[in-house]
């Protein structure tokens, strides 16, 4: 592979001297000025990466929920799914070499994986809305051209659909084909075939209110209207026309300050999702008519998909395995109303959707959602494939229709990565075949009351957790003090975890009542605080 090359085209996206990032989380993510290096490298990245899997790879240009004067990249693996935890350390150390250092890295990288450099290697490129990510994208082009690989700008796209597309390419067009217009019409044709399936015909008129986060999602979901022709009514709020991408708006806004985005006039009963600035969360919200604010979050999203698979599951007479995967943040009223009312397994994983994706695998039916209403379901091969045998060749009826339904929900779910527009359409699609509310949905079960907060710490790795990061390691004597804390409440549950996205320690703690669960998370940040190296004032009291 020529290398020369590479060094000559990557003085036109020399990094900053001294500047050091971690491919985190969900890949790198600082402000927009800083990453230009950081893109080009991901495109020669990303060019090893198809090399090795003899597969496409994408590369996705977005900071998703972060204020717009960020960017980041993910890269996106052979079907649709997060980049592997061993390239996640190759792009750290690609992403911090020294201009001299390049070639050597990328030799390392070449030895270390047996990639075979002759091997031809594709690249699809795809960016959100953001202002910088059009010159950022293009620096990843540069880098995939750089080594000579085969690159095809898909321009704007969420992440869910650069996930679809990698699936469908490398897959010979059998999960779709791999356009945003084949994306469009899988969907929507699922929806259409889905809801036809309902009492009603699906003629019933369905109307949502969406909060497009000023982002990539009020974009794509506008193209795609004409494609669901009138099947759902769509209003589409915040859709980037007057204001900025996630200000005062989107699903984490919504999520974590547990208010309405800046703005809305919601009227009682009026169904509301919003979308991150990727599209690849959701969380829907109404007011009642005392005009209090409900959110439906991930959890209560999960118990109303896997309520109504688990019903599917009994009609098609199939026995699956199914389960669900959360993380320590889902409430403890979901978990509790999964496993007793429902009687499905629950698992709890890491923080981060890979995490929770891997686990999802192991099942014919995997439902995983963060609570920050990141999530899909995954089916196994022999679950689709008996589902898909029975639809066409089942003698009763019944059943046959049992299944088609089975079917269509299969078709209608993006199964690469958490999507926020196919998971808009399988809501509604449930709640219209259920005849269920918004309110009824809610009333499944009563969340427990929660807080989440931050506090800084003057180095966040002091803090090492166990058990899916529900339990501290170190520092020494903090684990003891949350366990007399939570021990001081009725219903309570507390956990700390130093964030993989930001320089702080995250806090939950939830309990009987609002006032308990605010008391608790503020008790558990002063532990932190002084056990673990806080800087600045002591958190105060809420
Ligand atoms: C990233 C993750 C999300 C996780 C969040 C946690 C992906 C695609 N996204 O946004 O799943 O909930 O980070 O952030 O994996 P934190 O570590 O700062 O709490
Ligand atoms: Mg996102």
């Amino acid at each position: 592979m020529d290398f020369d090359s590479v060094k000559r085209l990557s003085a036109c996206h020399s990094k900053p001297a001294g500047l050091l990032l971690q491919y985190g989380t969900a890949g790198f993510r600082t402000k927009a000025e800083y990453l230009d290096h950081v893109m080009f490298r991901m495109g020669l990245l990303a060019v090893l990466r198809s090399k090795q899997r003899r597969s496409a790879i994408g590369v996705m240009v977005t900071a998703s929920h972060n204020p717009e004067e960020d960017n980041g990249v993910k890269l996106v693996d052979p079907m649709g799914e997060m980049l592997a935890p061993a390239w996640e350390e190759y792009a750290t150390c690609l992403a911090n070499a020294e201009e001299l250092e390049m070639p050597f890295v990328l030799t390392d990288i070449v030895h270390k994986e047996s990639v075979d450099v002759n091997q031809k290697a594709f690249v699809a490129v795809g960016r959100d809305t953001r202002p910088s990510s059009e010159n950022l994208a293009q620096a990843v082009i540069d880098g995939v051209t750089a080594l000579g690989a085969q690159c095809q700008d898909y321009g704007l796209v969420t992440t869910p659909q650069l996930h679809y597309i990698i699936c469908c390419r490398n897959t010979e067009g059998r999960y779709g084909t791999a356009t945003v217009e084949g994306y469009y019409q899988k969907l929507s044709k699922a929806f259409a075939d889905l809801t036809k399936q309902a009492a009603s015909g699906g003629d019933s008129y369905q109307c949502v209110n969406v909060d497009g986060a000023n982002g990539i999602g009020a974009l794509k979901l506008k193209e795609m209207e004409h494609y669901l022709q009138k099947r759902l009514s769509v209003q589409l709020f915040n859709d980037g026309t007057n204001g900025k991408l996630n200000h005062l708006c989107g699903a984490d806004y919504v999520k974590v300050q547990q208010k309405p985005p800046h703005g809305m006039e919601m009227k009682p009963a009026e169904r509301w999702c919003s979308f991150d600035g990727d599209a690849d969360r959701i969380v829907y919200y109404f007011n009642d008519g005392a005009g209090h604010f409900h959110l439906l979050d991930g959890d209560k999203i999960a118990t109303l998909i896997s309520t109504f698979l688990k019903e599917l599951l009994v009609k098609v007479d199939l026995s699956l395995k199914m389960a669900v995967v959360q993380t320590a943040y889902a409430n403890g009223s979901s978990t509790r109303y999964l496993e007793d009312t429902m009687k499905v397994p629950v698992y709890c994983t890491k923080t981060g959707v890979k995490h929770l994706h891997h686990k999802a695998q192991e099942f014919d039916i995997g439902v995983y959602f963060e609570a920050n209403g990141h999530g899909t379901v995954l089916f196994s091969k022999t679950a689709e494939e008996t589902v898909r045998q029975m639809a066409n060749e089942e003698a009763d009826a019944k059943k046959r229709e049992a299944a088609k339904m089975f079917a269509n929900t299969i078709d209608l779910i993006n199964q690469t990565v958490g999507d926020a527009i196919s998971d808009m359409l399988i809501i509604e699609a449930i709640l219209l075949l259920k005849n269920m509310s918004v309110q009824q949905w809610d009333a499944i079960y009563t969340d427990l009351p929660n807080r989440q907060l931050k506090v800084k710490v003057a180095d966040r790795r002091v803090i090492d957790t166990t058990d899916a990061e529900r339990r501290t390691v170190t520092p020494p004597g903090l684990q003891e003090k949350i366990d007399d804390l939570v021990k001081q409440y009725k219903l309570s549950r507390a956990f700390v975890r130093p964030s993989g996205t930001e320089d702080v320690v995250r806090v939950y703690a939830e309990a009987d009542t609002q006032e308990n669960a605010d008391a608790l998370a503020q008790a558990v940040s002063v532990a932190v605080y002084h056990l673990a190296g806080g800087v600045g004032e002591e958190p105060a009291p809420l």
